[in-house]
């Protein structure tokens, strides 16, 4: 029977050694209370860290494995190091502040992290590949593994991979500072579905592969190799009806009575969090002081208790931190403190669900002011345990949950005044009003529970993709070597396309340059082969880097042939199209940066490689539709090419000069090779036995693969 794989870097169970005896505890935060659900439902395994077990002896560890294996959990184990580079290092030190835009918090000179964490991603992804049966569903979480997808992909072609980020994913100007952004986006792409929380999440994803890897995303789901990656938003839940019951206690009631009665007739003001950086502590204690500054009613109305829970100490930034937070509230509580009574409390420790429960009852107002945060659960808890449909949440603008708690009043947690104004608000907020906002928000967040958010999004995954293509995993493709092995005996004709196919893509196409090395392969292939270069280039350009050599040259896309020494074009062709195109292209061209026109004998490309993707969307666009709209339309053809696009004379393209020379030459002899659209037309215009060769991933006729220019270069080694 198929299962669901899940793969995060917790476990729902920690493990740990306490005087010598072994203890599994079921941990707590938000992944682990999310995914538990699905855990207890259905067929699942779960594969993590269970946490640190240096301490346990031979005989511990065999009854921990037993342990684990009756609660279907797959662990990897991890060493101390490895803890430290890629999980306190990387994941914490370098990753969890850069998606929440902190960037002078990033670790500088992190390349030793990042190798244990492709190592460490490595080993999740082997311990999952060990598990693997075909028909299992894959579903890995969070930052801390962002490589085992693509990692995942290379090794089960056909497995179905989703990924789910908990925290934001950020703009594209934002990852594009960090040094191993592709390999993070290349990881994430070997899923086939990767869920955020939020809309604005996952069209930063899109975004950044069309601007960091030059892919072409549409809204949901983007090509990338032979297969088809969708993305989009799953906004997490809770489990609402248990915080409900949680806050209905007997137990909670009282607790909840007894706060309210230590606050004596105060507004009860609180905050939840880890102590983590992000949460925006620290402003919102400065909002407070602000608060208490420019409303002196607030001197006795106030009782702020912030629950700051203790995380991630290892961390040089959590220990910084949680001094500024002392200090703060010290400050506060200094300058605005009687005798008898603190404006501000701190606890810092953790407390019990229960204990949660009767704070979020007793709590007037709710504060959850976080700097950026994925969702944020502590909103969505709080509204939960409200079944009297009163109290107040104040929440951050940049907090995922604000997408949907749009009834709580939102506030930007950089703007100090506008922070103290809103808590004020809060404060005295009518009773009917907080009732009509709560119930509101109420509904949403039962609506939108936790079980129905896993459920969702493992119907997704399972759904079939909406444009499938063909899919042959690595090891079923028929191999190049033996077929060219086959045919080297023989005098071939070559059909080669260049720039993608010999030498690499590059920004600049006068930068394209040959080397050495293909000069030599091309002379060499010559002598026993016929050779023909057939590229969309300019005469000019691919015979001032290859007519030394004895070929044949093809340019733009065989609108001329240089077979003996002197170009001959191909035959009488029309023109009269090219003013008015040409003007119009110019006029486009001067009114986007970084694109270029190049303009050769017959045909115009416009080139868009480094032009910002959302305006290269918008230009095209427009040129397509005006150019459509020109009198001249039916006198030329327009075709997409790699980040460029070229319009020229009706019916010239590759295809026709292919069909041409193939008739001299048996279909066994004959060998073609190219990377993009136009190559295509060579694949189709060939007999069905000849090798028809495609370098890199991508829908293809072709008949053969090569993963890229240097692959092909081996391959062809072969013939010369
Ligand atoms: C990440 C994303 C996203 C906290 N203190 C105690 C305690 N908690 C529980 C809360 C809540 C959870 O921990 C914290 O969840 P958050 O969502 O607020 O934040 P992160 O831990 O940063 O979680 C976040 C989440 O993943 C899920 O996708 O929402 O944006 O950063 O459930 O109640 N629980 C108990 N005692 C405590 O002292 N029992």
């Amino acid at each position: 029977m198929p299962r669901t794989i899940l793969v995060s870097n917790r476990l729902p169970v920690s493990v740990q050694v306490e005087r010598g005896v072994l203890d599994v505890r079921a941990s707590s935060g938000g992944l682990a209370s999310a995914l538990r659900g699905v855990h207890a439902d259905g067929e699942s395994l779960w594969v993590g860290w269970p946490g640190d077990v240096s301490r346990l002896d031979d005989r511990q560890r065999a009854a921990l494995a037993q342990r684990l294996t009756a609660m279907r959990i797959a662990p990897v184990y991890l060493t101390a190091p490895e803890i430290s580079r890629y999980y306190d290092g990387f994941s914490n030190g370098v990753l969890w502040p850069l998606c929440h835009y902190l960037l002078d918090t990033v670790r500088v000179d992190a390349g030793r992290d990042f190798a244990t964490y492709e190592e460490v991603n490595r080993r999740f992804a082997d311990a999952v590949c060990a598990e693997w049966r075909p028909g299992d569903r894959i579903w890995v979480h969070d930052y801390q593994l962002f490589l085992v997808p693509g990692l995942l992909r290379r090794r089960l072609p056909d497995a179905r991979i989703g990924f789910f980020l908990h925290i934001p994913f950020p703009s594209s100007e934002i990852l594009r500072t960090l040094p191993w952004r592709d390999a993070i986006l290349r990881g994430l792409l070997g899923a086939d579905l990767v869920g955020f929380h939020t809309d604005t999440y996952a069209f930063h994803f899109g975004y950044a592969t069309a601007q960091l890897l030059g892919l072409e995303p549409c809204t949901d789901a983007v090509r990338y190799e032979d297969r088809v990656v969708r993305f989009g938003s799953w906004p997490i839940g809770i489990d609402a009806e248990h915080y409900e019951a949680l806050a209905r206690a007997p137990e909670a009631e009282a607790t909840a009575a007894r706060i309210r009665q230590e606050a004596a007739g105060r507004t009860v003001v609180l905050g939840v969090d880890r102590l983590d950086y992000t949460k925006g502590v620290p402003r919102r204690l400065l909002a407070i002081e602000r608060l208490l500054e420019r409303w002196p009613p607030a001197r006795t109305r106030l009782h702020f208790t912030q629950l700051a829970v203790p995380t991630r100490e290892r961390v040089d930034a959590y220990a910084r931190h949680r001094s500024e937070v002392q200090e703060l509230v010290g400050r506060i509580d200094g300058q605005y403190g009687t005798a008898t009574r603190a404006p501000v409390h701190l606890m810092h420790r953790s407390v019990s669900p229960r204990e949660l429960a009767a704070l979020y009852r007793a709590a007037d107002v709710m504060l959850v002011t976080p700097l950026r945060d994925g969702m944020n659960l502590v909103a969505k808890e709080y509204v939960a345990s409200r079944w009297d449909d009163r109290g107040v949440l104040v929440l951050s603008e940049l907090a995922g949950a604000a997408d949907e708690l749009a009834e709580a009043i939102l506030v930007n947690p950089y703007d100090l005044d506008g922070v103290a104004a809103a808590i004020q608000r809060a404060m005295q907020m009518p009773a009917e009003e907080q009732e009509a906002r709560m119930r509101l928000l109420r509904a949403r967040v039962r609506r939108g529970d936790v079980r129905s958010w896993a459920q969702r999004f493992l119907e997704d995954l399972a759904a079939p993709d909406p444009d499938p293509a063909p899919r042959t995993s690595a090891a079923a493709r028929p191999s190049l070597a033996a077929a060219l092995a086959d045919v080297a005996a023989q005098r071939l004709l070559l059909l080669l396309d260049y720039d993608g196919t010999l030498v690499p893509i590059v920004a600049q196409p006068a930068l394209g340059l040959p080397d050495a090395r293909l000069k030599v392969l091309l002379r060499a292939l010559a002598e026993r082969h016929e050779v023909h270069l057939v590229t969309g280039r300019s005469r000019g350009s691919i015979e001032a880097m290859l007519g030394e050599l004895p070929i044949a040259l093809h340019a733009e896309h065989g609108l001329w042939s240089r077979e003996g020494g002197v170009w001959v074009p191909e035959a009488a062709v029309d023109l009269s199209w090219r003013p008015a195109v040409e003007a119009l292209l110019g006029q486009i061209s001067r009114r986007t940066q970084a694109s270029m026109l190049e303009i050769k004998d017959a045909c115009l490309t416009w080139h868009y490689r480094g032009v910002e993707p959302q305006l290269a969307r918008a230009r095209l666009s427009e040129l397509r539709h005006r150019l459509m709209r020109l009198p001249e339309h039916d006198r030329f053809e327009v075709l997409a090419g790699r980040k460029a696009i070229e319009i020229r004379p009706l019916g010239a393209h590759k295809g026709t000069l292919a069909s041409k020379l193939a008739t001299r030459f048996a279909p066994g002899a004959i060998v073609a090779a190219g990377d993009d659209t136009t190559d295509e037309q060579i694949f189709a215009a060939l007999p069905p036995e000849a090798l028809t060769i495609r370098v890199g991933e991508g829908r293809t006729a072709a008949r053969f693969h090569a993963e890229d220019v240097l692959g092909l270069r081996t391959e062809l080694e072969r013939l010369a």
